[in-house]
């Protein structure tokens, strides 16, 4: 259903920001409750659709994402502007998750345990919340809503989406797919519509049961704030300043790939991307020139071309933020030792991979997210000072460490205070059988993705049985 009147979600191309992409008519609080109303009409019948019949539908939109991962791939560089390289990673990931879904509709339910007494049988039972709703962000505008609707379905609840307003074309189609995988109707809607009061008059919904939110740290928290008022869970993934740190010992090609990748990869508009690097005074001078020399090579330029590696970012007022960063550290007297050049590029919301040095824990650009391609750059005397300077940041999302002291990985993995830590590797991503979220002001409630993800979109029901 598509409210009536002027389109005002109009959506320019990031990377040529005079062609309009497409438009739409922002949800109003009507089209809100109508929505609501459609999934709570049409949730019993999916509740009482045995799990591994509801399993059958997400491999089936699973096959078709598949099917359809070349046209996703563009939709998503075209709409958010990031690299196809890093779109086709996107789907690739979209697709896991949504398989990996399916499965668990073989395995969903509960477990039986012994009872105090000898003629009681007890087990528990878990069960559908009704309709929730998922709040996805323009960086990830297909995994994200996928991997949310994914165990929120397969656990047999009706979902209200809403993606960012900047990105909801990636959502619409990923929404379509299951459509087309046989996914009954009114169980998945989307809902195109700014913050505000729209976006509020969903949280308040009476029937909404939980809440799903990916955003920044302020917004998670006001959303937490709302539901609590109505008793309603949430499940917030919010920001990071992740960091990768780099010992005496490390591999520094494979250190200097990863940085690079994690620092720059989708524009650093990433949540695990790497914001701060913290390295070894003693090798601090050989990374930096092995990292300069490596970002020296990428290619900036519009997502949907083979040959680019970093993309524009994804709005106008986020290329002003990440320049306004840039900004202030340098008057807090970071060292800018490089600033990537940019060749002749159409219009559009263009940001220079840029790499600071000399930067204080103490510092705005080490602490703040900054959600753009700048990579701050730590030294410290050894790996104590190190995993203290990781730590000493308000977010807990992702880490890690470039090393083969195994002391020292152990220690890491034991003392930095986040929900994911990587050694070897970049701060990025995750595999979708595991958690994914943050601590500390990273995450509020329990974290999304791995087999555990089912749990916050369920309830609970412990069950005794007198057979005496
Ligand atoms: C990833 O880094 O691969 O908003 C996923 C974000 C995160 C997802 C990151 N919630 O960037």
């Amino acid at each position: 259903m598509q409210p009536s009147g002027t389109h005002d979600l109009v959506r320019s191309n990031p990377a040529s920001t005079d062609q309009v992409l497409g438009g739409l008519r922002s949800a109003d609080l009507e089209l809100v409750q109508a929505a609501v109303r459609t999934a709570a009409e049409a949730w019993p019948a999916w509740r009482n659709t045995a799990a591994p019949a509801r399993g059958r539908v997400l491999l089936e939109a699973a096959r078709l994402m598949d099917r359809h991962r070349e046209e996703l791939a563009r939709l998503i560089s075209l709409e958010e502007g990031k690299a196809i390289k890093d779109s086709r990673a996107e789907v690739q990931r979209s697709i896991n998750i949504v398989e990996f879904m399916s499965g668990e509709g073989r395995r969903f339910g509960g477990y039986t345990s012994g009872s105090e007494s000898a003629t009681k049988f007890a087990f528990t039972t878990r069960q559908p919340l009704g309709v929730v709703a998922c709040i996805t962000p323009w960086n990830f505008p297909l995994a994200i809503p996928a991997w949310k609707i994914a165990p929120a379905l397969i656990a047999g609840n009706a979902v209200i989406l809403k993606p960012a307003s900047a990105t909801p074309a990636s959502a619409v189609r990923l929404a379509e797919l299951f459509q087309a995988a046989g996914l009954p109707d009114g169980i998945l809607n989307v809902l195109a519509a700014r913050g505000g009061p729209a976006a509020e008059a969903l949280l308040d919904a009476e029937q909404v049961q939980a809440v799903s939110l990916t955003g920044h740290t302020s917004t998670g928290r006001h959303v937490a704030a709302r539901c609590a008022a109505r008793g309603v869970p949430v499940q917030a993934e919010l920001g990071g300043k992740n960091a990768a740190i780099v010992l005496a010992d490390a591999d520094l090609d494979l250190a200097t790939a990863g940085i690079v990748d994690g620092a720059f990869g989708s524009t650093g508009q990433r949540c695990t991307a790497t914001s701060r690097t913290i390295v070894v005074e003693s090798i601090a001078d050989k990374l930096l020139d092995k990292i300069v020399a490596r970002a020296r090579q990428l290619t900036v330029g519009p997502g949907v071309e083979e040959s680019t590696d970093v993309g524009p970012a994804v709005t106008a007022e986020q290329r002003e933020s990440v320049l306004h960063y840039l900004e202030v550290g340098r008057q807090e007297g970071a060292r800018d030792v490089y600033t990537a050049p940019l060749g002749d590029l159409p219009r559009g919301h263009w940001l220079a991979p840029t790499v600071l040095d000399r930067v204080q824990p103490s510092m705005r650009v080490a602490r703040e997210e900054i959600f753009g391609p700048v990579l701050s750059v730590i030294r410290v005397p050894d790996s104590d000072s190190a995993f203290e300077a990781a730590n000493s940041v308000e977010y807990g999302l992702a880490a890690s460490v470039y090393t083969c002291d195994v002391r020292a990985i152990f220690q890491f993995v034991d003392r930095v205070d986040v929900g994911i830590a990587h050694v070897n590797q970049p701060t990025l991503g995750g595999e979708v059988h595991l958690p994914f979220g943050g601590v500390k002001a990273s995450g509020i409630g329990p974290h999304e993705q791995g087999r555990d993800a089912i749990d916050f979109f369920t309830k609970v029901k412990s069950v005794y049985i007198n057979y005496a």
